[in-house]
Formats: structure tokens, sequence, C-alpha cells
């Protein structure tokens, strides 16, 4: 229905994503995208680079006084670092002389498959492309995506649960309050009782030359019933969820709903029994994470995300120079200690881009009327059922 293609080196010029399959007449506000952007730059645990870039758009197709016209968006967002790298990251120019190759893969980061897979010597032509950097451009896509789903009523938020083992304890169930604590936290988290413990954790792993991950959690209310179908394997959501959350850097885990605890239950304690309150089926828990036989089924779709610490350690781990053979400590590239918080704002946004996409194949026309329209009619179905 939607899809999007991005370009870009983390020190290259600009990152470039172009979005097709958005509908006509839809209000697009630069200033939300701009935000979702500066969100995701945030976070206590990230490098000097941060400094260094304020991540906004140049919108320069699709759009015509602030609408969309159905044709393909395209958005850039310029690398303030390029100024740094130009001979380095040059698109013509020989290579400088005095070219530093990078030849120590670092483990846990796509540098030695990489270079192996496209035969390169250099592994900056791997590590450019791999870099999270790239996380900017799904953010991007996804700030549209959630600006057309607040229009139908759905929010999506997304907040840290645990970093480096320290987990939270209690966080609101209201989504706002939610949202409020989580975007007053540095380390984006809602319960302010382990805040200090999760920096501990940081500032520990910058200390020793190490990294840290944890888990995220993503939130998304308002889903109509029936995003998503039972009725082949690659409609279902919550396989179109994990597969998308799985492809932001560094992701090694998601789990929905009960997630793997529900695993350790009998059905009865995992299921959520079905109510009628007069006017509509209501769920008295959430076990299932508002996903069953892959189809949303109006309860809040709740996943749990877990991030492998960064890969790159000051403190480099034993690796092979693949010009040499010899054992050598692997190549540091300036990085980040933490990006759990930053990837929780990464989180959202892509999940609101799978929402999206699922959210017009069941209502899509080629405008924001005929979406309304198509909306509006299945509700009144809905209501009847
Ligand atoms: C990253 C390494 C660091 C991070 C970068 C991801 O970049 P640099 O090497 O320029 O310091 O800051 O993240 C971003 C640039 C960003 O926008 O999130 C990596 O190797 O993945």
């Amino acid at each position: 229905m939607i899809r999007y293609l991005s370009a870009g080196e983390s020190h290259g010029p600009q990152l470039t994503v172009i979005v097709e399959g958005f509908p006509s007449r839809m209000h697009i506000s630069k200033a939300e995208i701009d935000e979702q952007l500066r969100r995701r730059q945030q976070g206590y645990g990230r490098g000097r680079r941060m400094q260094i870039e304020t991540d906004t758009v140049e919108i320069t197709s699709g759009v015509r006084f602030g609408q969309t016209m159905g044709t393909p968006i395209t958005m850039l967002v310029g690398n303030r670092d390029f100024k740094n790298w130009q001979e380095k990251m040059s698109v013509w120019d020989e290579a400088p002389d005095n070219l530093k190759q990078v030849t120590r893969p670092r483990p846990g980061h796509a540098d030695l498959a990489g270079a192996i897979k496209y035969d390169h010597e250099d592994i900056r032509n791997v590590l450019e492309r791999a870099s999270a950097r790239n996380t900017a451009t799904m953010v991007a896509a996804g700030a549209l995506a959630r600006q057309l789903l607040e229009q139908f009523g759905i929010q999506v938020a997304g907040h840290v649960v645990e970093i480096g083992g320290e987990q939270v304890r209690e966080v609101p169930h209201d989504l706002t309050t939610l949202r409020q604590q989580a975007e007053q936290s540095v380390v984006r988290v809602a319960d302010k009782t382990t805040e200090a413990a999760m920096i501990e954790k940081i500032d520990e792993a910058k200390e020793r030359g190490d990294t840290v991950g944890g888990v995220f959690e993503i939130v998304i209310e308002g889903c109509p019933v029936g995003l998503g179908s039972f009725a082949h394997p690659d409609r279902k959501l919550d396989g179109r969820l994990a597969s998308a959350m799985m492809s932001i850097q560094a992701i090694k885990g998601v789990e929905i709903g009960l997630g793997f605890e529900a695993a350790r239950r009998f059905g009865s304690k995992v299921h959520d029994a079905i109510e009628y309150n007069g006017s509509s089926y209501v769920r008295p828990s959430n076990g299932a994470g508002g996903l069953e036989g892959g189809v949303t089924n109006g309860q809040p779709v709740v996943l749990r995300v877990a991030m492998k610490p960064i890969s790159t350690l000051y403190k480099p781990l034993h690796s092979v120079d693949m010009l040499t053979k010899e054992s050598e400590l692997a190549a540091v590239e300036r990085s980040d200690y933490c990006a759990v918080p930053a990837a929780s704002v990464v989180g959202e946004n892509v999940a609101a881009w799978v929402i999206a996409d699922a959210f017009l194949e069941k209502f899509g026309g080629d405008s924001m009327e005929q979406i309304r329209d198509n909306f509006h009619a299945y509700q009144e179905r809905v209501a009847k059922r």
C-alpha cells in the first residue's frame, strides 16, 4: 500500500527518503516531522555526533501548499558532519593519499560479513550505510504515517523499560501520562524511580569503554478491530510489526503482549476473556497485546523490543586485520554508549509506518475524503456486530 526507499551514508552529504502511496489532500506538518527527528537525537548516552547534527527535513516533492498531492514525497535530511568528511566521502575525486582505510572489523557490526559480501577492502564502504544514522530516514517516513494515523484517533507512544538489566517497576496505564513522563526523562523512562540506576549503568559503560543495551515498549492505542489478517502469513500484522522492528539497527528481539512470558503460563492465565458491555466487546486483560491471529482486536497493540549494546567499543574486542590477517583489536569509530532511548523513538515511528500501511490496506482510497468515508462506513458496520 505504502512504501518507501531510503538512501544515504552516515557521513555523506544527506539522507534521502522517497515515500510512495500516501493519499492526496492530507495536511502535512513539517514541524511535526522535525519534532520526531529532534526526539530521536536525544537521550543520555549518545556520543558527540549528536552535538554536530540538528536534523530537520526538507520536502522537495509530493506536497503543495501544505497538502499531499498523492504523488511521491521526497524528504531530505542533511548531514552537517559531511563538511568534515568531504574528501573521505567524495563521490568523484580520487581517494586522498592519506586515506586511512578501516580494515579491522568490529565484532557485532555488519563490518566483516558486509566487507566479504560486497568485496570491499575498506570497511567504511559497509559501515557508512549500516550505521544507525539511517534510522533518521525511518523516523521521517514514520512521522508522516503518524500524522495520518492521528487523524483517525490512533496514537503511538514509546518508553524505555530496561537498560543494562535495570528494569522499570511501575509505569502509568494512561497513555498521555505515560508519554509525558517518558518525555521528561533523559532515558525516556516513565518510572522516575529507576532513572538514576539506568543512568548509572550508562556511566559505568562509558567509564569502562563499553556499551549497554536495553528494552523499550511501544503502545499503539485506537486501532480499529481488523487491521492485518489471519488469511495468509504475509498479511499477519504481528509478523509485519516484528519484521519492521527487527530491521532497526541493533534490535535482537521482539515480544507482543505477554510475549515469552505467555510460554510459561497456563492458557487460562494468558488469554483475555471476552465480555459485552451493551455496545461493544471488551476485554478485562490484554495478554495478547492487541493482536489475535495476526489481526488487531481493538485493544492497545503492545510490543517490547530488545536492543543489544552498540558494537563499537572504545575498549575494543579482538578482531583480525583483513589485509594482514594478523590478530588486532577492532577498529574504534566515534559512537554512542547507549542508544536505547533514541531507539524507542525510532520504534514508535516504525510501528506507526506498519500500522498506517495496514490501515490504508483496509480503508485505502486515493484521497483523505475517500479514506474517511471507508473508515466511517466500517465503523458503522462494527457497531452492529
Ligand atoms: C553510529 C555511530 C555514530 C552515531 C550514529 C550511529 O556516528 P558517528 O560515527 O558519526 O559518530 O552517532 O548515529 C547517528 C549519526 C544518528 O544520527 O543516530 C553507528 O555506527 O551506527
